[in-house]
């Protein structure tokens, strides 16, 4: 990390005084979501492929709409970033992302035509039937939302349900993960389980339900569930969890794998789940921002993304499942401790392969999970309504300490001016 942190800011001096901006790739992606070494690697093959030299310029984000509002309104130009489904749809429509140029690229290391899996492929499709998002980006890792839970205080039953998060038996132990539209399906979800269960709603129309109505449902149901919040985490509850510092956790299993295998280390025992009544299945995507300056090198690093061997490294490094279809990822992950199950809907004729369900989930959970989609300007009727929950956590401490501290700088400067006029006074006379 230290190292790319070095980079990153050389790389900026190097800019800042003219440096040649075809030399260098600038990557903006989620936090702790690569092995960073494959971007050294990177260069070293760019060069190899083009005979050019590159410097790749990296940074990180911990929540989608950080990034967006970055390209939408500063302009920024990355060349590449990694937005998630929903934010990827956002981008299409709002025309910020180019049409990428695979065919560039010479067919023996096209890595992304090799490697395609039709699950991706299909779910890109569905972002937009009438843009198809595969022509605009790549997908890059994928899972699901769930249940991180303490096996020694949480039953698996416990945590099977989305109530969990407002059980008063775990009230201060609880963690949501700061990303409004991740938390709001699974709550939704939740709320209309008769609706789900009697067919007169479909997990589809839930994903894409901005009324007024669910949303202030959701905002009441988050108001039960925040007295018991410990924290509202962009990327610390993963790491919580491991120290026991919570016993829930709202997820990604991505974070779910890191963490498990971190605590087991230091004898924590965790777990997650789905729980029963539905979630969301997201993935996120490489795509080159409309403002970006190195198309070149920006198609050949989601290229080289694809490249199953690194696929795998940033599967291991960072508990996040690759998008990649390569049959030597699946290879990969089998662990025959495992039990096997159907994993065909991924990898086509794998029904029965002893992989980690965290990872990759049945077949059984993935027909649960539903696709977030884009609500376009209601979005920020879900940001207020958000800052409105979390807001008022910690607000009324706050707000008094900081009116009393501008109480406090007001009286002190009111003090000094009247000394200093009384020594004025004494100096005159
Ligand atoms: C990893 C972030 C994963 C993003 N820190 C999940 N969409």
């Amino acid at each position: 990390m230290k190292k790319f942190l070095i980079l990153a800011a050389l790389s900026a001096v190097l800019l800042s005084c003219g440096g040649n901006r075809e030399q260098i790739l600038k990557v903006y992606n989620w936090s702790d979501y690569i092995d960073e070494t494959v971007l050294t690697d990177f260069e070293e093959w760019y060069k190899a492929q083009t005979g050019e030299d590159i410097t790749v310029v990296y940074q990180t984000f911990d929540v989608n709409e950080t990034m967006l509002s970055k390209i939408e309104k500063g302009h920024e130009d990355y060349d590449v970033v990694c937005p998630s489904d929903y934010i990827i749809e956002r981008m299409l429509n709002d025309g910020l992302i180019l049409p990428l140029d695979f065919a560039s690229i010479p067919d023996e290391i096209n890595y992304i035509a090799l490697n395609r899996s039709p699950f991706m492929q299909q779910m890109f499709h569905d972002i937009n039937p009438s843009i198809d998002a595969n022509d605009y980006s790549v997908p890059y890792m994928w899972g699901t939302t769930g249940i991180i839970y303490n096996t020694e205080e949480v039953t698996a039953e416990e945590a099977s349900t989305w109530d969990v998060i407002r059980n008063p038996k775990f009230s201060g132990q609880i963690l949501i993960k700061d990303a409004p539209r991740d938390v709001y399906g699974p709550v939704l979800i939740y709320l209309k389980q008769k609706e789900l269960n009697e067919g007169t709603v479909t997990l589809d129309d839930l994903m894409r339900d901005s009324s007024d109505e669910s949303i202030a449902a959701v905002e009441n149901y988050l108001r039960q569930v925040k007295d018991g919040v410990l924290g509202w985490e962009a990327d610390f509850g993963k790491d919580q969890m491991t120290k026991g510092r919570g016993v829930i956790s709202l997820n990604w299993s991505g974070d779910a794998v890191w963490a498990r295998d971190e605590a087991a280390e230091v004898g924590v025992s965790l777990d997650y789940i789905v729980p029963e009544e539905g979630s969301t299945v997201w993935f996120d995507g490489w795509v080159i921002p409309k403002y970006a300056k190195n198309i070149k090198a920006a198609t050949y690093f989601i290229d080289f993304m694809c490249r199953p061997d690194i696929a795998i490294r940033n599967m291991e490094e960072t508990g996040y499942v690759s998008a990649n279809g390569a049959i030597e990822v699946l290879e990969s992950q089998i662990d025959e401790e495992m039990d096997p199950i159907d994993v065909s809907y991924f990898f086509p004729g794998a029904d029965s392969v002893c992989v980690d369900p965290v990872l990759y989930p049945d077949k059984a959970v993935i027909e649960r999970c539903a696709l977030e989609h884009d609500w376009g300007k209601d979005t920020d009727k879900l940001l207020a309504m958000w800052s409105r929950v979390k807001g008022d956590n910690a607000s009324s401490l706050t707000y008094v300490v900081i009116v009393l501290a501008l109480l406090a700088i007001i009286a002190a400067v009111l003090f000094s001016n009247k000394s200093k006029k009384r020594r004025r006074k004494s100096h005159k006379k």
